[in-house]
C-alpha cells in the first residue's frame, strides 16, 4: 500500500516501475542496507573494492542462465548498464553497429535515448542522436497478424542483413518482454532465432532485462522462458530494491575484452546498494519469489481474459508473471485507444489503485504489483478494475 501526503490509501501495482520486488521497505533489504551504511557508504571499487561488490557478481554470475564462464561489472542505472554492454561489446567484436527493434526503451542517455523507439517524450528536441544504432521490426503477435516467431525473426534478420550487415553488427540488444514498449511479449522462437543468428555470425546477443530480470516474470530472467542464453544481460529496477544498482553479467571472454580501466564510475556498485541486492537475491530465494510471480499470473491473467470476454474494448491481455498488461482498442479493431487508456488509469488513482501505462501509442495498462503483495490486495486491485471498466462503458 502507498499512503499519500492525504491519508489515502493506494494499492500498488506499480512498484515504482517494477522496481520493489520484495516490496517496499523489506525487512531483510532494511537491515542489511543499516549495517552497511554502520559499516561505510563508499570507497569508490576502482580505489579501494570491497567484498559487498565481488559478492553480487559472484551471486549474478551463478544465478544468470547458462552454466560457462562469467564475470560481471556494477553500475548505477539501467542506461549506464545498457550503454556499458554496448561498450562491451564493441572491444570484443571491434564493430560499431547496434541492432534494437521496435518499440524498444533502453534509457535516456545519449546513447539509450538513440535506442530507444518512441520520440514523445523520450527524445523529443533533444538529439542529435549518437550513430550506429539500428532498428529492426519486432515480434508484436496482436499487431503483426499473428506472424509466428520463426518468421518475425527472418523479417527481422532480413532488414538487418540489407541495412546493417552482419559482418558490422556489434551486438543485437533486445527486452525479452518489452517494458515501456508496451508488454509485447514477443511469439515463441522469435528470441531463440535472434541468439541463434547473433551465434552464426559473432554478434553479441544482449538481454536488456532491466525491467523483466530478478522474478517479476516468473523465472529469475525472462529469457528463461524461451530457454535463450544471452552473451550480455543487463539488470538493474529490481535488484536492489529502490536502491540504485545495475549490471551486466556476461561471457567471460565477451566481458574481459575491455582495456583495464576502460569501464567503471565513481559510484558504481555503491556498498550500500550492494548490501540491499544481496539481501534482495536472498528474498527471492528463500522466500519463493519467484513461484510467487506465477501465482500472482495465475491470479490475475484469467481474471483479466474474463474481462476481455465481456468487452471488446480489451483487445489482448499478456505478460508473465507479476508483469501483466492490457493492450485497449477501439472495439473489433486494433486501433489504440489511448483516451480510455488515461481514463482508467486516472479512474484506478481516484479509486485507490496505482496502475501505469505504457507502449507506443499509450494505449496499454500495465500491471507490475511487488511480489510480496498479498492475495487480498490483488483481488481488491483486479476488483476496482473491474468496476471502472463496467462504469466506463
Ligand atoms: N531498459 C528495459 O525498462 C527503465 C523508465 C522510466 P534507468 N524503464 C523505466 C522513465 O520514463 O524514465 C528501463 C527499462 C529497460 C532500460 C531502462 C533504463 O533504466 O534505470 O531508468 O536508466
Amino acid at each position: 500500500m502507498v499512503v499519500d501526503v492525504d491519508g489515502n490509501s493506494l494499492i500498488d501495482f506499480g512498484s515504482g516501475i517494477a522496481v520493489t520486488t520484495v516490496g517496499n521497505s523489506n525487512p531483510r533489504v532494511v537491515a542489511a542496507v543499516a549495517e552497511q551504511v554502520a559499516a561505510f557508504t563508499h570507497t569508490c571499487f576502482m580505489v579501494t573494492p570491497y567484498d559487498g561488490y565481488l559478492r553480487v557478481a559472484e551471486r549474478l554470475n551463478a544465478i544468470t542462465p547458462g552454466d560457462h564462464e562469467k564475470r560481471t561489472v556494477l553500475f548505477n542505472s539501467g542506461a549506464e548498464a545498457v550503454e556499458n554492454a554496448v561498450k562491451i561489446a564493441r572491444a570484443h567484436t571491434g564493430r560499431q553497429a547496434v541492432v534494437v527493434f521496435d518499440h524498444a526503451y533502453h534509457g535516456r542517455t545519449n546513447l539509450t535515448m538513440a535506442m530507444t523507439a518512441k520520440n514523445m517524450p523520450y527524445k523529443h528536441g533533444f538529439g542529435p542522436f549518437a550513430g550506429e544504432v539500428y532498428r529492426a521490426p519486432l515480434s508484436y503477435p496482436f499487431r503483426d497478424g499473428g506472424l509466428d516467431g520463426a518468421a518475425a525473426a527472418a523479417r527481422a534478420i532480413d532488414t538487418i542483413d540489407k541495412q546493417v550487415g552482419a559482418t558490422n553488427t556489434a551486438a543485437v540488444v533486445i527486452e525479452p518482454i518489452q517494458g515501456e514498449g508496451g508488454f509485447v511479449v514477443p511469439a515463441p522462437g522469435f528470441l531463440a532465432a535472434m541468439a541463434a543468428w547473433c551465434r552464426d555470425h559473432g554478434v553479441v546477443f544482449v538481454a536488456d532485462e532491466v525491467q523483466t530480470g530478478v522474478a517479476r516474470t516468473g523465472a529469475l530472467f525472462a529469457c528463461e522462458h524461451e530457454e535463450v542464453m544471452p552473451d550480455l544481460i543487463v539488470t538493474a529496477k529490481g535488484l536492489a530494491g529502490g536502491m540504485p544498482l545495475s549490471a551486466v553479467t556476461g561471457r567471460a571472454e565477451v566481458m574481459d575484452a575491455p582495456h583495464t580501466g576502460g569501464l567503471g564510475g565513481t559510484y558504481g556498485g555503491n556498498p550500500v546498494a550492494c548490501a540491499a541486492a544481496l539481501a534482495v537475491l536472498d528474498a527471492v530465494e528463500e522466500d519463493g519469489l519467484v513461484e510467487r510471480a506465477r501465482a500472482i499470473e495465475a491470479t490475475m491473467v484469467p481474471r483479466l481474459r474474463a474481462l476481455q470476454q465481456g468487452d471488446a474494448r480489451v483487445g489482448d491481455v499478456r505478460g508473465r508473471g507479476a508483469m501483466i498488461a492490457v493492450e485497449l482498442v477501439r472495439p473489433g479493431t486494433t486501433e489504440p485507444d489511448a483516451a480510455l487508456t488515461a481514463q482508467v488509469a486516472a479512474a484506478a488513482h481516484a479509486e485507490g489503485l496505482i496502475v501505469l501505462t505504457c507502449g507506443t501509442w499509450g494505449n496499454v495498462l500495465r500491471f507490475l504489483p511487488p511480489l510480496s503483495i498479498p492475495d487480498h490486495l490483488l483481488d481488491e486491485g483486479l476488483d476496482i478494475l473491474e468496476r471502472i471498466f463496467r462504469a466506463t462503458r
